[in-house]
């Protein structure tokens, strides 16, 4: 993986002397079902602001985004969009783009400061998310509720390695996910346990470039950390989904499911069955990792066990039993997908704490092809067949219909352009226009059932490790005066899911 992991927009590609894998497409508006859902995504850290009002708690990445020397490029999310102090302007907003659903999250320390099973719940906390559920459903937007999206109570760490330490996270987050159904289930039906928990695992416990930043250079063991961390959400997820299921669905008739992200990968030599298997093998260790045992109850892919060894943790005849129980209650494949890239497979050994199956990601081909345009970040390329290629590759391992909960790209430049020039987002535009002529060929042509699609994001906001300096946003956000100003994409997507959907009526 490249140093560049997370980091800030690569300016120095030059994108017009770039030759393709395939040619670029126009886009083509192609049709989508007239129930087919689309919306808008956020997480709490990225847009909330209000980073001690109310009572709220100290999450890892309040501690993380205040280190020195800042790994956030200088940035924190003390006031990010001020979501907090303008929920009824930004729901507005939503409802002027006609989104059928938001996606967002809770933060776990404003609700439950400390975090544990026997800490104090938060009053102030439990009512922004009650405001915000309100207000949605009085404009008729469904909430698509995620539990956790990466910022967890930084006291749970404190005490006891939260991730690392299976059994008691999982008791705190069993906690935390039946207080959420509790309070807010009477009016959220969709639920999400956690956010892309390839991240959580590799990014967090791994190369440590978001929180809590884990790595070996940190002196932490990156051999078995993220396989203990991945193995701590799998387990919590099911728990929380045997909740949902014995305690709450019986009378809130909602559902549940996990987003997970992933990459398509095309092998580097598309001869090769040397690298034909190392594409597939990268996506066992990114996707299947997570989806074999939630979705399909059985242990990780059998290539994981091969090549891990010890270093991967055993699901006890516990964990096993919970696993098979709670795998067909998952409602949906919740998919985050960004971009496509090239696996090449190494000659072994492997480095000690490899975490890839042997595999090297990049960007060109054997041939010197890219696998598309670049965007504003350079692991960001547009690539919509890959897309469609990971949308056939989960439906055939998974047959569970798919939710597409994040998808979205800065403009190349974007970070240092004037309001005007941002909002003329012609480049995401058609980043947008392709993937969802990608998802109508894969449902159409394919036959695999997609069943919704959020935009990443709402607006502009905290991207993590590159601070306010990647704009994913369909608004523009003024970070000084806080202003928000729609971008032609989201005048696009109204128009477009309007039109599409009206084709196939
Ligand atoms: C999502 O993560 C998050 O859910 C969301 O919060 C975030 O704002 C959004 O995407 C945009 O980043 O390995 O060098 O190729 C996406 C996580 C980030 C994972 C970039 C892969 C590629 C870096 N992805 N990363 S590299």
């Amino acid at each position: 993986m490249s140093a560049n992991m997370f980091g800030a927009e690569d300016t120095v590609l030059q994108v017009d002397n770039e030759e393709w894998l395939s040619e670029p497409r126009e886009v083509e508006d192609l049709p989508l079902p007239h129930d087919f859902l689309w919306g808008t995504a956020t997480a709490a850290y990225q847009i909330e602001g209000g980073a001690s009002q109310d009572n709220k708690g100290k999450s890892i990445w309040d501690t993380f985004s205040h280190l020195e020397p800042s790994r956030t490029n200088g940035a924190n999310g003390d006031v990010a969009c001020d979501h907090y102090n303008r929920v009824a302007e930004d729901v507005d907003l939503m409802a002027s783009y006609g989104v059928d659903t938001y996606r967002f999250s809770i933060s776990w320390s404003r609700v439950i400061p400390f975090g544990g099973r026997d800490d104090t719940v938060n009053e102030d906390g439990v009512l922004f998310y009650n405001k915000l559920v309100d207000l949605l459903l009085s404009r008729k937007i469904i909430p698509i509720v995620t539990l956790y999206h990466w910022d967890a109570p930084q006291e749970l760490y404190d005490r006891y390695g939260a991730f690392l330490n299976t059994s008691e996270f999982r008791a705190d987050f069993e906690r935390f996910a039946r207080l959420c159904f509790s309070r807010f289930g009477d009016r959220v039906t969709k639920w999400v346990t956690f956010n892309e928990p390839y991240i959580i695992s590799i990014f967090g416990h791994h190369s440590g470039v978001l929180a809590p930043g884990h790595n070996a250079a940190s002196g932490h063991d990156t051999r078995t950390e993220p396989w203990r961390v991945g193995h701590t959400i799998i387990v919590s997820h099911a728990a929380a989904v045997h909740i949902y299921a014995t305690e709450f669905q019986p009378t809130q008739n909602g559902s549940i499911t996990i987003v997970l992200n992933g990459h398509f990968y095309e092998p580097w030599d598309a001869n090769s069955i040397e690298h034909q298997a190392g594409a597939q093998r990268r996506l066992e260790f990114y996707i299947g990792w997570f989806a074999d045992p939630i979705f399909l109850g059985t242990d990780y892919p059998a290539e994981m066990r091969a090549r891990l060894g010890s270093r991967l943790p055993e699901f006890s005849p516990d964990e096993m039993a919970l696993l098979r129980n709670t795998a067909s209650t998952n409602a949906y494949y919740g998919m985050n997908h960004y971009s496509t890239k090239f696996a090449r497979a190494l000659p072994d050994p492997p480095v000690e704490d490899d975490c890839t199956g042997n595999v090297e990601e990049l960007a060109t081909n054997n041939k010197g092809k890219m696998v598309g345009p670049v965007s504003g970040m350079a692991w960001l390329r547009v690539a919509p067949d890959g897309f469609r290629k990971l949308l056939n590759w989960v439906w055939n391992r998974y047959h569970l219909p798919i939710v597409i909960t994040e998808n979205g790209c800065p403009c190349p430049g974007e970070s240092n352009m004037s309001l005007e020039q941002a909002i003329n987002d012609d480049f995401r535009v058609g980043y947008f226009g392709l993937y969802l002529d990608a998802i109508s060929r894969a449902i159409y042509e394919d036959g695999v059932p997609v069943h919704g699609y959020c935009a990443w994001s709402l607006m502009d906001n905290f991207e993590w490790s590159a601070g306010y300096s990647a704009r994913y946003g369909i608004t523009h956000v003024d970070y000084d005066t806080l202003l928000r100003t729609p971008k032609k994409s989201a005048l696009y997507l109204k128009r477009t899911f309007n039109e599409r959907r009206k084709k196939h009526e």
